[in-house]
């Protein structure tokens, strides 16, 4: 076993963030023994100071493993499947590992700030304000959501790039879970047949249930 095997690794972050949970997802997924270290990023005294030697741009997760710094949750989880043994959760077949990627860019660029920011947290922030939320807007991430789970529905299998758990699917359930908790989130995923039925089957995942979010 090589030494930086031996050593047990650790993930910076809280356990409130959807990247934080990808990344724990895919310790999980390999059963890799790990500390998740509370690094609370939007707390009001600001980030711990010497955080920023691990993230230079003050972003959660990051993850040390040895000597070993990486940032950028992609560059985790790839990390993590391919220096860790444990069952392998990226293809081994050069276009399914591209579909991989192209359905985590995607959940990356076209997902995340419409699903979880401008749905779930407009909706959660203007509950918690006692204030109406701003519809307009929420009906203009009800569309952009709308069309990426179209996208999504199309490449979706059993699992969202094949027949098999990959990255992607860990990459995607942490976004799904925020957008499940308002109706606009519900009633989105209840189109896509084959995403709910896919949903269904990662939610019960052991790894799922251990990375619950606080609010969960
Ligand atoms: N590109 C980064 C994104 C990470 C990210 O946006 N994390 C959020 C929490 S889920 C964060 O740190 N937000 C703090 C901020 O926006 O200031 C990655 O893939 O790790």
């Amino acid at each position: 076993m090589a030494a930086a095997e031996m050593t047990k690794p650790v993930l910076f972050g809280a356990s409130y963030s959807v990247y934080v949970r990808i990344g724990r997802l895919a310790l999980l997924e390999k059963e890799i023994t790990h500390d998740l270290h509370e690094v609370d990023v939007f707390a009001e005294g600001g980030l711990p100071a010497d955080y920023l030697s691990l993230h230079p741009f003050a972003r959660i997760p990051a993850f040390r493993h040895g000597d070993v710094v990486i940032y950028e949750t992609s560059a985790i989880t790839r990390y993590i499947d391919e220096a860790f043994p444990g069952p392998s959760l990226q293809p081994r077949d050069a276009l399914a590992r591209a579909r991989m990627n192209q359905i985590i860019q995607i959940l990356d660029n076209y997902l995340y700030r419409p699903l979880v920011w401008d749905i779930y947290v407009a909706r959660d922030e203007a509950m918690k304000a006692g204030l109406p939320a701003d519809e307009a807007a929420i009906a203009a991430a009800n569309e952009k959501t709308r069309h990426c789970l179209g996208v999504l529905e199309d490449f979706c299998e059993d699992w969202l790039a094949g027949d098999a758990l990959t990255l992607a699917d860990l990459h995607a359930a942490p976004m799904i879970v925020y957008g499940l908790k308002t109706a606009d989130g519900r009633a989105l995923l209840a189109e896509r047949p084959r995403l709910s039925a896919w949903w269904h089957r990662i939610a019960k995942r052991p790894s799922m249930m251990a990375s619950k979010y606080p609010s969960e």
